[in-house]
């Protein structure tokens, strides 16, 4: 719980606010920075005991950031982004938190929010126009403006496994992970899952687990992170470019100081295309994917050029032929599932203490006492591992309890996929505005530029409405229709929606098919946005 005393921003601060923001991760602590700046007072609430969102929750052993330090942070403040200073090119969690944890203290942002509470409800009233908070504290707070920063994969997803609760030992979530840690050492562990924290934990957890039995229902493309230090002479040249940097990231495709090279793979003579295949790979980070070749995202040939390449690469680390067929993806294209960035991933399946079991061939049948079985045998753990991944975007918003107008909740609203007009406002749900909701840029790519994005762009929004006197704000259903099928289109012209990912909800039983966020690019949908707000909030009712 939070010591710090709730800052006297209102004359009955419990009760009557004129914005709420939900999360304190990357996005809350920013919108209340940002809405205190304008001189709205603000509640927020956080689910955790304290700051960070992801990097509060995701503390399993080897999680950390897949986009580039010096980028990965707020550029709302000069000072803030020379004095902080990054250990690695990939930080760790542990640094990200700290690094939260300053920011909140150097801004006094932690005094508007109260920790260990989620809200368990908001309802828009008509009548008064104001959003009715319900926390699980009992509280009750009514707001003007409903602003949620839930995060995008913050609802942890544990699948429903047969006998998941008799297993004799203890089970984690990489997603929920203890805040004192998991001794692992000597232990039998299992992990389930081969996504983007599997990848990232399982050689860290090798190396302290007496044995570790990976369950692969997927087998996952990755590409080497080539993380490293920073030394003292990269940082200062960082630091002194940092401005520039930052602004060729907000009008760059994945909010990344990289871009796509304006060339084709298909269009290089196969010997020049292996050579800046090989020269990429040496540098690792997404920029092998995402600082190449854009075909590769649209035209199977192409991708199939990128996805052999990876192949060969997994063939030649891994020792045991089986095992690297074994771990070799064959039957979707390299990227259309997130593509995960590796510090000795398939390096760890050479270990003797490592086994991989097939789910394909191998089923799991129930969880038992003693551990996994499979078709094959009971697979014996003292420890299992859940990394199964998150109910991803629509999950977070929706276990929130929204409902608009009409008292229509969110879910039944959303019950054939979201419906967002630019991913930041829903129809029917006046004065809600969404940080990275489904339907803008959000987990394509660096999550600090495109959460400073929205929430700048929600705060002129703010601003502008109070300048008009305007009481609310909401979608007009034709802009939402337009722009909905608009992120389908755009989408349905990539290799992505081939994979059954989480980007589809494939990944949750039920879940409807739809593409979550847009594809379009972080610079082309900063120009959208800004377009709708200069001409008056276009697709936008104010009244
Ligand atoms: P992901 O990427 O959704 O990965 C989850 C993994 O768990 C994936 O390999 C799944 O296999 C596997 N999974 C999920 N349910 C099951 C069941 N029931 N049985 C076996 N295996 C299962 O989640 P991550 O946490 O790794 O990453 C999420 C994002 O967080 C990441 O992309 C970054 O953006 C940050 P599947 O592929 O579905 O067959």
């Amino acid at each position: 719980m939070s010591s710090a005393p709730v800052r006297n921003d209102s004359p009955n601060p419990n009760v009557d606010v004129d914005a709420v923001v939900i999360g304190a991760g990357f996005a809350g602590l920013y919108a209340v920075h940002k809405l205190r700046e304008m001189g709205l007072n603000c509640r927020g609430f956080e689910a955790g005991s304290g700051v960070g969102g992801t990097w509060y929750w995701n503390r399993y052993p080897g999680a950390g950031s897949d986009s580039e330090s010096w980028v990965y942070s707020y550029t709302f403040s000069e000072e803030l982004e020379q004095e902080w200073t990054w250990s690695s090119r990939f930080p760790p969690q542990p640094e990200i938190l700290s690094y939260l944890e300053h920011v909140a203290d150097r801004f006094d942002l932690k005094s508007a929010f109260t920790f260990n509470t989620r809200v368990t409800g908001a309802r828009y009233d008509e009548a008064s126009n104001r959003w009715e908070v319900e926390a699980a504290n009992g509280e009750k707070v009514t707001a003007t403006y409903l602003v949620t920063c839930v995060g995008c994969l913050s609802a942890a997803a544990v699948p429903d496994i047969a006998g998941r609760d008799d297993f004799a030992g203890p089970w984690y979530h990489t997603g929920e992970w203890p805040h004192d840690g998991v001794d692992f050492s000597g232990k039998r562990v299992g992990i389930i899952g081969t996504g983007s924290s599997g990848i990232q934990a399982i050689p860290v957890i090798a190396r302290q687990a007496g044995h570790l039995t990976v369950f692969q229902r997927t087998p996952n493309f990755s590409v080497p992170a080539r993380n490293r230090k920073l030394s003292a002479a990269e940082v200062a040249e960082l630091k002194k470019n940092i401005k520039d940097i930052r602004e060729f990231c907000r009008w760059s495709t994945i909010g990344q100081p990289y871009d796509f090279n304006g060339q084709n793979a298909l269009d290089l003579a196969p010997a020049e295309l292996r050579k800046r295949l090989d020269e990429m790979w040496e540098k690792g980070g997404f920029e092998w994917m995402f600082g190449g070749f854009v075909d590769m995202l649209y035209d199977q040939r192409a991708n199939d050029i990128a996805a052999d390449y990876v192949r060969e690469k997994i063939r030649e680390t891994v020792k045991d032929p089986a095992v690297a067929e074994k771990l070799i993806p064959k039957d979707y294209p390299i990227a259309s599932k997130r593509l995960p960035l590796d510090s000795g991933y398939f390096e760890t399946f050479n270990r003797d203490n490592v086994s991989l079991v097939d789910l394909r061939e191998t089923p799991i049948e129930r969880i038992v006492a003693a551990g996994v079985k499979t078709s094959e045998k009971v697979h014996e753990l003292d420890v299992l591992v859940f990394a199964t991944g998150f109910d991803a975007l629509t999950g977070p918003l929706i276990r929130t309890g929204i409902r608009g107008r009409g008292g229509c909740k969110l879910e039944e609203k959303w019950a054939e996929g979201p419906r967002t007009y630019l991913g930041v406002a829903s129809e029917g749900f006046p004065n809600m505005f969404m940080v990275t909701g489904p339907g803008s840029p959000s987990v394509l790519g660096n999550m600090p530029t495109s959460i400073e994005q929205h929430v700048d762009w929600i705060c002129e929004c703010i601003a502008h409405l109070r300048e008009q006197g305007a009481a609310r704000i909401e979608p007009q259903p034709e802009a939402e229709a337009e722009w909905n099928d608009h992120v389908q289109e755009l989408a349905n012209e990539t290799l992505f929606p081939q994979a059954n990912s989480w980007y589809l909800g494939a990944n949750i039983p039920g879940k409807p098919r739809v593409f979550l966020p847009y594809i379009g690019g972080f610079g082309t949908y900063r120009k959208l946005c800004n377009e709708v707000a200069e001409k008056g909030y276009e697709g936008f009712v104010i009244s």
